[in-house]
């Protein structure tokens, strides 16, 4: 049988939307799936994302700026938002922190930037949105290509995948390898 992948970015708590998206997977034919980050945070069911995820096998699990804020709270320093946003970051953190338990809130606050995955012979990359950085505005569909060839530039990869930017992106690096935000 033919192994196919389904490629998850963003959920960002909606565990509805997550359940809907893994059905039409299964319908699909998928028999595997990639995760690249920020499954928490601003949704209302952060734990049932998890819980969707490890019950598919996902096998990636990496860091999104919004994992990322759990993790510069719980060592008090959040280099990245300021002012409103900061506040707003505190209260998603404090409701997202009652939401899940202890194990998966610190779990997820350690999460690495990148993993790298084998499937049907092929290399990936995954990362939420560059390998060193899962922030910013670098990746965007406008950006220069030497942001997307900075994805794969430290690694052997043949494909780059990752998220953040709520778009959805299939382009070249400069040396013919394929990125992909799903
Ligand atoms: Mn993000």
């Amino acid at each position: 049988m033919s192994r196919s992948l389904c490629l998850i970015a963003d959920v960002h708590g909606n565990a509805s939307a997550l359940e809907a998206v893994l059905k039409d997977a299964a319908k699909a034919g998928c028999t595997d799936y990639l995760s690249v980050g920020d499954i928490v945070k601003r949704g209302p069911r952060p734990q049932e994302c998890v819980d969707l995820l490890r019950q598919v096998k996902t096998k990636s699990w990496v860091m999104g700026n919004h994992e990322k804020t759990y993790h510069d709270m719980l060592a008090d320093h959040d280099p990245h938002t300021q002012g409103v946003k900061r506040i707003m970051e505190i209260i998603l953190n404090a409701y997202d922190c009652f939401y899940l338990n202890d194990l998966t809130y610190q779990w997820l606050a350690n999460l690495p930037y990148l993993q790298i995955c084998q499937f049907e012979g092929l290399k990936i990359a995954i990362m939420h949105a560059l390998p060193n950085k899962p922030w910013g505005n670098e990746t965007n569909p406008r950006s220069d290509q030497v942001n997307f060839d900075q994805m794969l530039a430290q690694s052997t990869a043949d494909v780059a995948v990752y998220g953040h930017t709520h778009k959805q992106l299939m382009r070249y690096s400069t040396q013919d390898r394929l990125v992909i935000n799903p």
